[in-house]
């Protein structure tokens, strides 16, 4: 590597934007310098706004994400993107599409865009996806804005890191609310029905309303947007703005250590439980199929196991 780590961080300070793109190489796969990276940076953190979205295919959040970043241009913010690809190969076009819409900003110093493809297993996506976010909070962006897809765990996980959560939604979902993948709607603090000028736009709103409450039992903000056009985005960033403000203020703004630190322990114990050939793990599972405990008992003992070998 031609540039120390020092000299780099120092780059990266200063805001120069190809020592920013050296540092996400560096760290987005886990590689080696990323410990002393990350370590370096650790100072500055904490100050960007971390906004996720995330929601079905199609419902038109890379769109979004492009006016919502022209908005908070507009309001002379930085940002900082980055787009996770799901694993599945279909969506290969799908993040040069993104790259695409995205490029009426490419001259643009004030934003840097970085697609992360979800490599491995579960954990470490979100573990990628925390090192982008680190090395753009140190470069100085104001905000970080995260795109995922409501699939997967590994994407509640991910999208469980912002601090600000946005779950886009597309009209005509009916009774198919239903079957959004449980957790996504819940971990949201506004949800968005995306494409406003589809006549069914209104009745899903209505339908989400009805059905939201989020952790704290409150009602979820339910709004409505036309990406495409950049309709609603200047009430949805107001919203995020004030979202985000409070939450720098309470507790709950010091969270991201905390949920890296759980999304770490649980991705180091899956991997030890994956190496794990332990005839006591036999044991439990042979037992829980013949009836004579139950998972939550399994997995306790498991624990036990897991803390002793190590
Ligand atoms: N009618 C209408 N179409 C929209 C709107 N917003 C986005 N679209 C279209 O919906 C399609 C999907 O938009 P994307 O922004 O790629 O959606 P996405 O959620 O990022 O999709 P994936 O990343 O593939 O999951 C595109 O053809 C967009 O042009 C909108 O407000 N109204
Ligand atoms: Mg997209």
């Amino acid at each position: 590597m031609p540039l120390s780590v020092d000299d780099l961080v120092i780059g990266l300070r200063a805001g120069n934007r190809a020592a920013l793109a050296r540092a996400i190489t560096l760290v987005e796969n886990n590689g080696p310098h990323t410990g002393e990276i990350l370590q370096q940076v650790s100072p500055d953190l904490g100050r960007a706004i971390v906004v996720g979205f995330t929601g079905a295919p199609g419902a038109g959040k890379s769109t979004m994400v492009g006016a919502f970043v022209k908005a908070l241009r507009t309001r002379g913010k930085t940002v900082g993107v980055i787009a996770v690809d799901p694993s599945s190969p279909l969506s290969g076009g799908a993040v040069l599409g993104d790259r695409i819409r995205m490029s009426e900003h490419s001259e643009d110093d004030g934003v840097f865009v970085r697609s992360l493809a979800s490599r491995g297993h579960l954990g470490g996506l979100s573990r990628s996806a925390a090192h982008v976010i680190d090395v753009m909070d140190a470069y100085g962006m104001d905000y970080i804005v995260l795109e995922t897809v409501g699939a997967g765990q590994s994407e509640v996980e991910v999208a469980d890191i912002a601090d600000v959560k946005i779950v886009v939604c597309a009209p005509g979902l009916g009774d198919d609310v239903q079957a959004i993948k449980a957790g996504i709607l819940e971990i949201a603090d506004i949800l968005v029905v995306n494409k406003a000028d589809n006549p069914l736009a209104e009745r899903t709103a209505r339908q989400l309303e009805a059905r939201t409450t989020g952790e704290t039992g409150t009602k979820i903000p339910v709004m409505k947007t036309i990406a495409l056009e950049g309709e609603g985005l200047e009430a949805l960033t107001d919203r995020i703005e004030t979202i985000a403000a409070l939450q720098k203020q309470s507790e709950k703004g010091k969270d991201r250590p905390r949920k890296l630190l759980k999304a770490a322990a649980l991705e180091y114990l899956g991997s030890e439980l994956d190496r794990q050939d332990s005839p006591e793990y036999d044991a439990l599972a042979a037992k829980i199929v013949r009836g004579e405990i139950g998972f939550e008992e399994a997995a306790r003992a498991v624990l036990k196991i897991a803390a002793v070998e190590k």
